[in-house]
């Protein structure tokens, strides 16, 4: 089987669909589908048959030599394992995602107030929920939302893995200049925004959680996972813009935590043992770059050298034979230095490994943060 490697961000691609998607309205309630008629920014956003063309996508990855920002794209490779082995693992947060389908937040949310009150409607401990429904390719959620602490509960209704990337913009920058700096190049896009976590990769047919705290201001939630065909789902409209207004007056209060994990250059400090079930754990970047936390379960038999092996392979050699040796089941998004966020966990008892595929930002081609170090072996019992 292809092995799907670290993906390379597709700048002009992505920064096209990104000034496609966007198009000045903040309130989408929908990525917009490819076929969908474009409209905005005529003189770069190509049509949307050109944006998801293979030709195109793979014309602009070649040109991008997968820069420092193409970090948080690398999530994807977690994306190597294929959706029939991690079908079979925990679904993060399932149960309770399943109580509320995603469909309710979409049917409700056609107008920003909707859309807030349908999220308030479903706060639970006093913490809001955001239902987030990623398919192939895009989201499905609220256009708006309050700000504070929010449960961030997204279950993958596509054929191929998605992660949803919280990407907060720089005060004063649009949308549109968002896509025309990723239409540069992903150094000039990352330098737009900071990382403010999100819900890691997860399986078809899995939920996964985390609990963020949101500023008011313009996010992007993006998808920078790619499959086979190495296109970022980010270059095929996967994206979508989620306006944060005003927290309410009296904040929640943050949960109880088992814990917390900390990021940095290069590697976690974390719990050699993790409690099977429900468990929740602070993830925190002290790190200079950007980290994520991603968790992927080692298949029986697999080991942590094994996981390295199929992350960080050594140059110009094939992927180790047989079956992925771990499967994803969410985990924490790109957090930027100083960012933390709540991960909710509900492992299987097991061996697993955490994992961070960032890029180095510290050159361009930088090392991988798995070649770095960034991978950690860990127990759930
Ligand atoms: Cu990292």
């Amino acid at each position: 089987m292809d092995r799907r490697r670290f993906l390379t961000l597709a700048g002009v691609t992505a920064g096209s669909a990104i000034l496609a998607a966007c198009g000045g309205s903040s309130t989408a309630t929908d990525t917009p589908k490819p076929s969908a008629p474009t409209t905005a920014a005529p003189t770069t956003a190509a049509p949307a048959a050109a944006q998801v063309s293979p030709t195109a996508a793979t014309g602009s990855a070649a040109a991008a030599t997968r820069p420092a920002g193409s970090a948080v794209a690398s999530s994807a490779a977690s994306a190597t394992v294929p959706a029939a082995t991690a079908s079979s693992t925990t679904a993060v947060g399932s149960a309770a995602a399943a109580t509320r389908p995603t469909g309710s937040a979409v049917a409700s949310s056609g107008s920003a107030t909707a859309a807030s009150g349908s999220a308030a409607a479903g706060t639970t401990g006093g913490i809001q929920t955001m239902v987030i429904e990623a398919f192939d390719y895009g989201f499905k959620t609220l256009g708006s939302i309050p700000g504070g602490l929010t449960r961030v509960q997204m279950k993958n209704t596509g054929k191929e893995l998605h992660h949803a990337q919280f990407m907060l913009l720089n005060t004063g920058v649009t949308p549109d200049q968002l896509g025309a700096a990723f239409a540069k190049g992903p150094d000039a896009a990352f330098g737009l925004v900071t990382l403010h976590g999100g819900a890691g990769t997860i399986a078809p047919g899995g939920s996964t959680e985390v609990i963020l705290n949101l500023n008011e201001g313009q996010y992007m939630i993006v998808c920078f996972i790619a499959g086979d065909d190495h296109i970022p789902h980010l270059a095929k409209r996967m994206l979508m813009p989620l306006k944060v207004t005003a927290a309410p007056a009296t904040a929640a209060s943050a949960p109880a935590v088992n814990g917390t994990i900390t990021m940095f250059d290069f590697n976690f400090t974390m719990p050699d043992t993790i409690p099977a079930g429900k468990s929740m754990y602070t993830v925190t970047n002290t790190g200079a770059q950007f980290h994520e936390f991603n968790i992927g379960q080692l298949a029986p038999g697999k080991t942590l050298a094994d996981a390295k092996a199929f992350f960080d392979p050594a140059p110009n050699t094939p992927p180790p034979a047989g079956p992925p040796p771990v499967a994803p089941v969410g985990g924490m998004n790109a957090l930027s230095k100083g960012n933390s966020g709540i991960v909710v966990l509900d492992l299987k008892p097991g061996d697993y490994v955490a994992v961070c595929n960032v890029p180095g930002q510290s050159k361009p081609n930088g090392d991988s943060h798995v070649h770095l170090g960034m991978i950690k072996a860990f127990t759930v019992k």
